[in-house]
């Protein structure tokens, strides 16, 4: 069972582990800290030291008030100030102008803080075939969420081309052997294109430990699905995903995926961690089971042979067509094909 650690954002090595809430989610400055000068001595004899510190020098904008209203009912997700749990609302008839118009910052689904220098650069992953709508509405949320996170980040939607089965997770090695051509992203985030993240203080960065960022969604009751459950939103570091060789090319359709990445991570002995239950929760835009995504019953299978296999089955073997690459203003989408050879 998952230890629960709730204000310790250390890693234990026992289990799966529960990170603290980070007080600090949009801080991130990358600032040097202002240099204390060399103690003082206020000259009383046995009066002790004294630190001066100098007024912190402001250069250009100054940074937002640094005491947001961390979790204040209702207060997040207006405006720039991150916040807690937002309340999400998916209009029915939102259009993608609309939300390039709402994100003039974004280019090419790029955006970077002016006010900081964000400590990662971030890429986001999104496997995608036929979700025109959830897609709209991921980003639709997702870029002024990452936006009020002040990170450094860029969306990649990974397109597969055809109607054979799915295949989310080579899509996803393709997102990220793609996006490095582009920029030596730090960080990535696989994410699934039906999950809206609820809460501003899920920071989509990197930590030590591969990060499953999905404990719960509104359709289980927000509860974990099962204890080693790491699908949805995962963030790896590209070290981290490059040591496990990336996913598995072999899980066509439904399933398994998720389940073999916790394996490969497992195997080098690493440890996956999460935000807390109440920081976690994401909101499952709902839908069918589509054509050409059935349930992979192969999954079993190839979930015995993960340590046999990782080694020759990953980033090393993922063969794809490039079909297209087309930067849009909100993402940058990569159309492979699976089928025609490379
Ligand atoms: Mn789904």
């Amino acid at each position: 069972p998952p230890l629960f650690l709730p204000s310790s954002s250390s890693i234990s090595r026992v289990g799966y582990v529960w990170l603290g809430v980070e007080r600090h989610a949009c801080r991130e400055t990358g600032r040097p800290a202002p240099k204390a000068r060399p103690t003082r001595f206020s000259g009383r004899a046995g009066g002790g030291a004294r630190t001066r510190e100098p007024p912190p020098r402001r250069r250009g904008r100054s940074p937002r008030p640094l005491s947001p209203p961390l979790l204040s009912p209702g207060g997040a997700g207006r405006g720039r100030v991150c916040g807690g749990q937002n309340k999400l609302v998916f209009k029915p008839d939102l259009t993608l102008e609309e939300v390039a118009a709402k994100n003039p910052q974004v280019h090419r689904g790029r955006y970077h803080p002016e006010e900081c220098k964000a400590l990662q650069r971030v890429a986001i992953l999104i496997p995608h075939r036929n979700r025109e709508k959830h897609l709209l509405y991921l980003l639709e949320h997702l870029h002024p969420f990452l936006q009020r996170q002040q990170l450094d980040y860029g969306i990649y939607i990974i397109h597969q081309a055809g109607s054979k089965k799915f295949n989310r997770a080579k899509l996803l090695n393709v997102g990220y052997l793609e996006a490095l051509k582009d920029e030596n992203w730090d960080c990535f985030i696989f994410h699934d294109v039906d999950l809206v993240p609820e809460n501003d203080l899920n920071l989509y960065k990197c930590e030590e430990q591969p990060k499953h960022l999905v404990v719960g969604r509104n359709s289980t009751g927000y509860r974990l699905r099962y204890s080693g459950y790491f699908g949805g939103v995962t963030a790896l570091s590209r070290e981290q995903f490059f040591k496990v060789n990336g996913f598995s090319n072999n899980y066509w359709g439904w399933g398994g995926e998720d389940d073999d990445l916790r394996l490969r991570v497992e195997l080098q002995r690493m440890k996956i961690i999460r935000p807390m239950p109440e920081v976690g929760k994401y909101t499952m835009i709902f839908h069918t089971r589509d054509r050409g995504n059935e349930v992979n019953i192969e999954r079993m299978k190839l979930l015995h042979q993960v340590s046999r296999v990782w080694r020759t089955d990953g980033l090393t073997s993922c063969i794809y067509k490039l079909l297209s690459v087309d930067y849009n203003p909100l993402y940058t989408n990569i159309t492979v094909d699976f089928w025609s050879g490379a």
